[in-house]
């Protein structure tokens, strides 16, 4: 076993909707015959993931009866106890069906609003079934081609009703459940409401139940209009917020792609693995990515193992870094000019202190940082030969 083979530390999972992805494209047919939920599971299973999550109607149709939803829930739950994979989150799809074309918790009709509310509840309890923790909600068709059909203001005002009212809903019912905000700019909206990470951090702090709610920053999301990804999630981490992760890869600029993880940007997909394992963050690491139209069923299989090996690749060169006997040289040289806080708490006496401090703006500004050289070693760590 090497050490880049997945183990159940690292809390490895990936959504029904990902291994199961039949590489339908808006311009080809599905090229993968359909797994079952069971048949996924066990695939899940054979490359060494941790777990799984789904959607509602990636487990039950929508159409199905009671009866055999409480079968698929049984045979899946069978399965994945045969296979020792667990369910850490649920969500809901709010995105396919027709009745949400307007969007879900912002459509213009409140019977819509309220049917969402109701699927997301229900979803809520199926999740529930399994042991879910997180409970994520991506909201890909809450928002716009024109600005003709609603203020933005009262979209924002209705997705905090509706969130208010299911946080209530977790509580009466005791799931314990941490909501997880997933932002997107667009596709398949022109514009998506709240299209950054950083927007759901601000919108989260307008809500009854903040404590209950965080967010799910995903890779592609944050990339697709070339932001970056790991400053989002740092930012929802020093907020206290980050609840789930979804990881893939992305080329700027693009439609949504998915890629397998560190498939297209490796270096800022290094800082994004670092930074997670620098703060210990015990969440799940989450691939929310499908493989290649190209691929076959096995072809998804080395798409599912080529996501976990990356990270644990990039885990390997980020303490490969942090033990670097140059770098951590050159790190003591920057934390120097760092000993002493100048500013600190706000104090008058302080103030005065300050405004009287004269500084020498040639002086600071005449020593080199020696960040060419730090990011060359960086780049040899990464291009593998150091
Ligand atoms: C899209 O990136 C969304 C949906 O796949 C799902 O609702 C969510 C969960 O990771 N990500
Ligand atoms: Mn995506
Ligand atoms: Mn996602």
């Amino acid at each position: 076993m090497s050490k880049y083979t997945p183990k159940p530390e690292h809390k490895f999972t990936f959504g029904l909707w990902t291994v199961g992805n039949r590489g339908a494209d808006p311009f080809g047919a599905q090229v993968r015959p359909k797994l079952s939920p069971v048949e996924l599971v066990e695939m899940l299973a054979e490359v060494g993931a941790y777990g799984v999550n789904f959607h509602d109607n990636d487990l039950v149709p929508i159409h199905a009866t009671a009866a055999e939803r409480d079968q698929i829930v049984k045979e899946f739950k069978e399965a994945c106890a045969d296979h020792d994979i667990k369910v850490p989150m649920a969500t809901v799809n709010l995105f396919y069906e027709p009745v949400f074309r307007d969007g879900a918790f912002t459509a213009n009709d409140a019977r819509v609003r309220a049917y969402a509310v109701q699927k997301t509840m229900r979803a809520m309890d199926l999740g529930a079934e399994f042991g879910a923790e997180t409970f994520v909600l991506w909201g890909g068709r809450e928002g716009v081609e024109t600005d003709a059909c609603r203020r933005p203001d009262d979209a924002i005002k209705r997705a905090r009703e509706c969130l208010n009212y299911l946080c209530e809903y977790n509580l009466e019912k005791g799931y314990g459940y941490k909501f997880a905000l997933e932002a997107k700019p667009n596709e398949p909206r022109a514009d998506i409401y709240f299209p950054t990470t950083g927007a759901y951090l601000a919108f989260i702090e307008t809500l009854d139940h903040k404590e209950m709610v965080g967010v799910n920053p995903e890779v592609a999301h944050e990339q697709m209009p070339g932001l970056s990804m790991m400053h989002a999630v740092a930012q929802a981490w020093e907020a206290g917020k980050l609840y789930h992760i979804d990881l893939n890869d992305q080329y700027p600029g693009r439609y949504d792609q998915d890629l397998r993880f560190g498939s297209v940007s490796p270096k800022q997909s290094f800082w994004l693995v670092k930074f997670l394992e620098d703060v210990g963050y015990q969440g799940m690491r989450h691939f929310d990515a499908h493989a290649y139209r190209t691929e076959d069923y096995d072809g998804v299989k080395e798409f599912a193992r080529g996501c976990m090996r990356t990270y644990l690749i990039f885990k390997d060169k980020a303490e490969r870094w942090n033990n670097h006997e140059e770098i951590q040289s050159i790190l003591a040289g920057i934390a120097e000019t760092d000993a002493e806080n100048l500013i600190g708490k706000y104090g008058s006496e302080a103030a005065a202190k300050l405004l009287a401090t004269d500084f020498d703006r040639h002086e600071l500004a005449a020593k080199g940082l020696n960040y060419e050289r730090l990011d060359q070693l960086t780049m040899d760590i990464l291009l593998g030969v150091d």
